[in-house]
């Protein structure tokens, strides 16, 4: 269901690190790729490919996984020598694929070799657990033949680091990049703004900054089809929310809980939302939206729509069994989602390198078997580029994928958070990455503008804040009736009956 033909372009793929742990296999099923097999199509990114046409049969398993790793047919499966060896094809997979691959082997020859009228019938291991017996389900393929180990892997992580992309590698023009410093700007002022008005009470109940993480946000909505692609999120969403376009009035109106508000005034600083935008929220229990965006991606892959959905969370929805369950499901289903953790060093006051026992996040999505990748977010081209190639290369493909994105909150946890848990000089040392900055001195030094030019984008941005506020200081607050609209009822739930 998804076409190869990508709906937003196809991007110059520039070169990426990686990072690489290669063990010596001890065991293999065999050697490495036959030198007749087609090697994976480069264009289509480094750990995938994507062929349009394929030999393989539906039914045969892991068939998908095959494909990405540029296999198209059973007699390109018979050539390849080491199957654990093929990208996304991990020992337990390869042991599968072997052996659906010798039963459809001998299939063939006892078919070429018997009588018609007196072959027998036989449940062929390769129809995917079609019992013959209705309510049967599906058999399992799984070998219980444990190889003579031990299995080792070789894991390969992409890296984006700060510095390495320039905007014309990234297809990106001028006025896309100006494009990008209004909207960090725009983050960052908006914030700003919204420390004042809590101080001042416009602003009351949770508040959370994300001020520091503005190329995380800017970057990856550069990078899908607005208004098409959809994107989730937690609670720290203002940023998102003004990233997908929402109207700065819209969001300072719902902080400020008037009617006016992309929730009505009832969501508040965790609950900005903007369904035709497709910002599907704003979400304020951690973890809890990583199921709901598989099922967003489930939506999409359902209704036949070549869109995907960027699933972001931080660090601490990582421990979640929410995590686990949507990324499973993800994969199961393939679907188009990109799930992408915003490590900002901290849960609350928690350090994530005190509350992980693998603190590179990135490679948590590898227990999935999807492709993870590590980018700076403090570079909002860096940011870019890796959400474009997961996007790309995965998500429109089926694929579903993990970036783990690095970057850093300036603020508390929230309003209330002194942060007094930073170490000295943590702060100052990060502020001197900052992502604006980053991006002024780029636009400066290619000529994209000038300072006053910058200047007047920064005054603009703090000008429409600043109507923002007026608009949200005039709007009405709900009417009370507007309590018990928008409200989720099950009117036949047994208990309330
Ligand atoms: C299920 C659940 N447990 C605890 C909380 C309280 N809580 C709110 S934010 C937070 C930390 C989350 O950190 P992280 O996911 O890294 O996001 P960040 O605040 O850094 O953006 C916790 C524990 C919650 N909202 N939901
Ligand atoms: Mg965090």
């Amino acid at each position: 269901m998804h076409s190869p033909l990508l709906p937003g372009g196809c991007f110059p793929v520039a070169a990426t690190s990686r990072v690489a742990l290669t063990f010596v296999p001890r065991i293999q099923l065999s050697n490495a790729m036959a030198d007749d097999t087609p090697a994976p199509d480069s264009s289509a990114g480094p750990n995938g490919s994507v062929h349009e046409e394929t030999g393989l049969p539906d039914d045969f398993p892991h068939a998908s996984r095959l494909e990405q790793a540029g296999v198209t047919s059973l007699e390109h499966l018979q050539a390849v020598e080491s199957l654990e060896d093929l990208t996304g094809i991990g020992p337990a997979y390869a042991e599968e694929i072997k052996t659906a691959l010798d039963s459809r082997v001998e299939a063939t020859e006892e078919g070429a070799t018997a009588d018609s009228g007196t072959t027998e019938k036989r449940s062929s291991p390769l129809s995917n657990g079609q019992s013959e017996g209705a309510g049967e389900g599906p058999a399992t393929h799984q070998s219980i033949d444990i190889p003579d180990g031990p299995l080792e892997e070789t894991l390969s992580f992409e890296t984006y680091p700060a510095d390495r992309y320039g905007h014309e590698a990234l297809g990106l023009s001028d006025e896309a990049v100006l494009d990008m410093l209004r909207n960090m700007l725009l983050q960052r002022r908006f914030e700003n703004r919204c420390r004042q008005m809590y101080q001042r009470q416009k602003i009351s109940g949770f508040l959370h900054l994300y001020i520091g993480q503005e190329a995380v946000s800017t970057g990856s909505v550069h990078a899908i089809e607005l208004g098409e692609d959809s994107i989730i999120t937690a609670y720290r969403d203002h940023g998102m929310g003004l990233a997908m376009g929402m109207a700065p009035d819209v969001c300072m109106s719902e902080l400020f809980g008037k009617a006016t508000g992309c929730s009505k005034g009832k969501g508040g600083s965790m609950h900005f939302f903007d369904r035709e935008k497709r910002m599907m929220g704003g979400h304020a229990i951690v973890g809890a939206h990583l199921p709901l965006g598989a099922g967003l991606a489930f939506a999409h892959k359902y209704r036949d729509e070549d869109n995907v959905c960027l699933c972001f969370f931080g660090d601490g929805a990582m421990h979640q069994g929410a995590f686990r369950e949507a990324c499973n499901l993800a994969g199961i289903y393939e679907l188009p989602i990109v799930f992408i953790c915003e490590n900002n060093q901290y849960a609350m006051g928690t350090a994530v390198d005190r509350a992980f026992s693998k603190p590179d996040l990135y490679k948590h999505g590898y227990n999935f078997d999807f492709p993870c990748s590590l980018a700076s977010g403090m570079d909002v081209f860096s940011v870019n580029k890796a959400v474009r190639d997961h996007v790309e290369n995965y998500a429109r493909q089926g694929r579903p994928s993990m970036l783990e994105v690095r970057t850093y909150r300036y603020q508390g946890h929230s309003i209330t958070d002194p942060a007094e848990y930073r170490g000295e000089g943590e702060l100052d040392q990060r502020q001197s990455e900052d992502a604006i900055n980053r991006l002024q001195d780029y636009i400066l030094e290619h000529n994209l503008a000038t300072k006053a030019d910058i200047e007047a984008i920064d005054d603009t941005a703090k000008q429409r804040v600043k109507d923002a506020i007026a608009a949200a200081n005039e709007a009405p607050f709900p009417d009370e009736d507007a309590l018990y609209e928008d409200i989720y009822t099950q009117e036949d739930f047994p208990f309330t009956t």
